[in-house]
């Protein structure tokens, strides 16, 4: 038997229904479940964030680490990455999920040279294989730290220094190797450090033309090595840049469209990446949606009364559900699916408890489907809006659409017709109704 490092618990966490009083039972997910067409684990496509599970020991700006993680022992870095990666693989099956992400130096040390890392993420990726193929789990996504390291200070492709655009190049090719070579369906650019502090030194057409260099040249280095997978932008505003140049979906949708990138790029949204652009989680969805290009989803949430990116697993059944209604709408996430990319509270300092964050996740999402789910097929609310714009399907309104009018013949309808009558928008209603449904 190899060594447990989950050794409470005992089996794949077990479906028990609603009522269930056991934490370490799913209430609502049940991988199996068919709704409408497709199963729960179908609809979802749980992935776990290898840096918060694996990684992070709780260590905050104001002190070192709280967690005391037995697969992080081992002295030796390679030694240490395995014992961590076994972990991670008992992690997964233990929990019932089919993904996982991971940035390449948090599967992997970085090594003494460029060289000696790449090595190093070698040695991993063969490991990595081999536990894949054991346990049947896959790579939703894989992606390169590009902020972690001090030469990315002033960023990675955007950075002042040629030669740091040639590092950073270099280590995403080896990254989308890694993704390539482990079967990942998707490769995920955020752009940690790919911003600035002041325009006081800083180039700024220059410095986005490099990113969209860098892009094309992804794209190129892709199809050369005949990566097929999803290429995924995750915008941001801020953190730990003060301004980040994909700074939400709308920014990055019109930044790939300008660069000529469109094609080759969909978005990944991250809930906590909405709220602090000042966006909701749905609307950050519902606009990548809306242009056909939401690819994948950070499933996390942020604190109302914080206003960083604390990453914490979602709870929140309202705002799960407005999730999914987007996702159900757009007939599921193609290659993508849900990533949480949050961790646990510096005080939840027990293995156990990444079980509990992730049930807890995973719970409300399986809630959010349900519920997202019978509203879509009880029509209730499309029924309202379609009945909202219904004048654009007869008269004036068809003649609209049919590109059959302009300002003129607008004019004289009004000057015949006179004023439009008022409706109400039934916002109130509408809660109510969503509510009932939650
Ligand atoms: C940081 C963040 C990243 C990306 C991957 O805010 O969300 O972990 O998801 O680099
Ligand atoms: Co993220």
């Amino acid at each position: 038997m190899p060594k447990s490092y989950f050794p409470e618990i005992k089996g794949p966490i077990p479906f028990e229904g609603k009522g269930s009083k056991n934490p370490l039972a799913f209430r609502y997910y049940n991988k199996d479940q068919k709704v409408g067409g497709k199963t729960m684990a179908e609809h979802l496509r749980f992935a776990v964030a290898y840096w918060h599970t694996m990684m992070a020991d709780g260590t905050d700006m104001f002190g070192g680490a709280s967690y005391d993680r037995a697969w992080h022992a081992p002295s030796d870095p390679i030694d240490r990455a395995k014992a961590t990666m076994d972990a991670a693989f008992e992690f997964f099956t233990k929990l019932g999920v089919d993904y996982y992400c991971f940035h390449d130096r948090d599967i992997a040390p970085a090594g003494e040279s460029f060289a000696g890392s790449c090595k190093n993420l070698e040695i991993m990726v063969d490991y990595a294989k081999g536990l894949q193929k054991q346990t049947g789990v896959k790579l939703l996504w894989g992606t390169a730290n590009l902020f972690g390291h001090r030469i990315f200070t002033a960023g990675a492709s955007t950075n002042p220094d040629a030669h740091v655009f040639a590092l950073a190049a270099a280590q995403v090719k080896n990254a989308m190797d890694a993704t390539l070579a482990l079967g990942g369906e998707n490769y995920v650019f955020w752009g940690g450090r790919e911003g600035y502090e002041s325009l006081l030194n800083t180039d700024l057409k220059h410095e986005q033309e490099q990113l969209a260099r860098f892009f094309h040249m992804a794209v190129d280095y892709a199809k050369s090595i005949g990566f097929k997978g999803q290429f995924l932008i995750e915008p941001k505003p801020c953190e730990p840049t003060k301004h980040q140049y994909d700074t939400d979906t709308a920014t990055a949708l019109a930044f790939l469209r300008q660069f000529d990138l469109i094609d080759h790029f969909k978005i990944n949204v991250e809930a906590n990446h909405a709220t602090l652009a000042k966006h909701t989680f749905e609307h950050e969805l519902t606009v990548a949606s809306a242009a056909g290009k939401l690819g994948s989803v950070d499933a996390n949430r942020g604190d109302l009364l914080l206003g960083w990116d604390t990453d914490q697993f979602p709870t929140d059944i309202y705002s799960t559900t407005l999730a999914m209604l987007v996702i159900l709408k757009q007939n599921g996430l193609g290659s993508g699916g849900l990533n949480f990319d949050a961790h646990v509270r510096r005080s939840s300092i027990d293995p156990v408890d990444l079980f509990h964050a992730h049930i807890g996740g995973m719970d409300a999402f399986a809630r959010g489907l349900l519920v997202a789910h019978r509203i879509i097929e009880d029509k209730a609310l499309s029924s309202f809006i379609d009945e909202r714009y219904v004048s654009y399907k007869s008269g004036i309104g068809a003649k609209i659409m049919a590109g059959q009018v302009g300002f003129a013949e607008l004019e004289k309808y009004i000057l015949e017709k006179g004023m439009p009558v008022m409706r109400s928008g039934r916002l109130e209603m509408l809660e109510n109704l969503l509510n009932d449904y939650i």
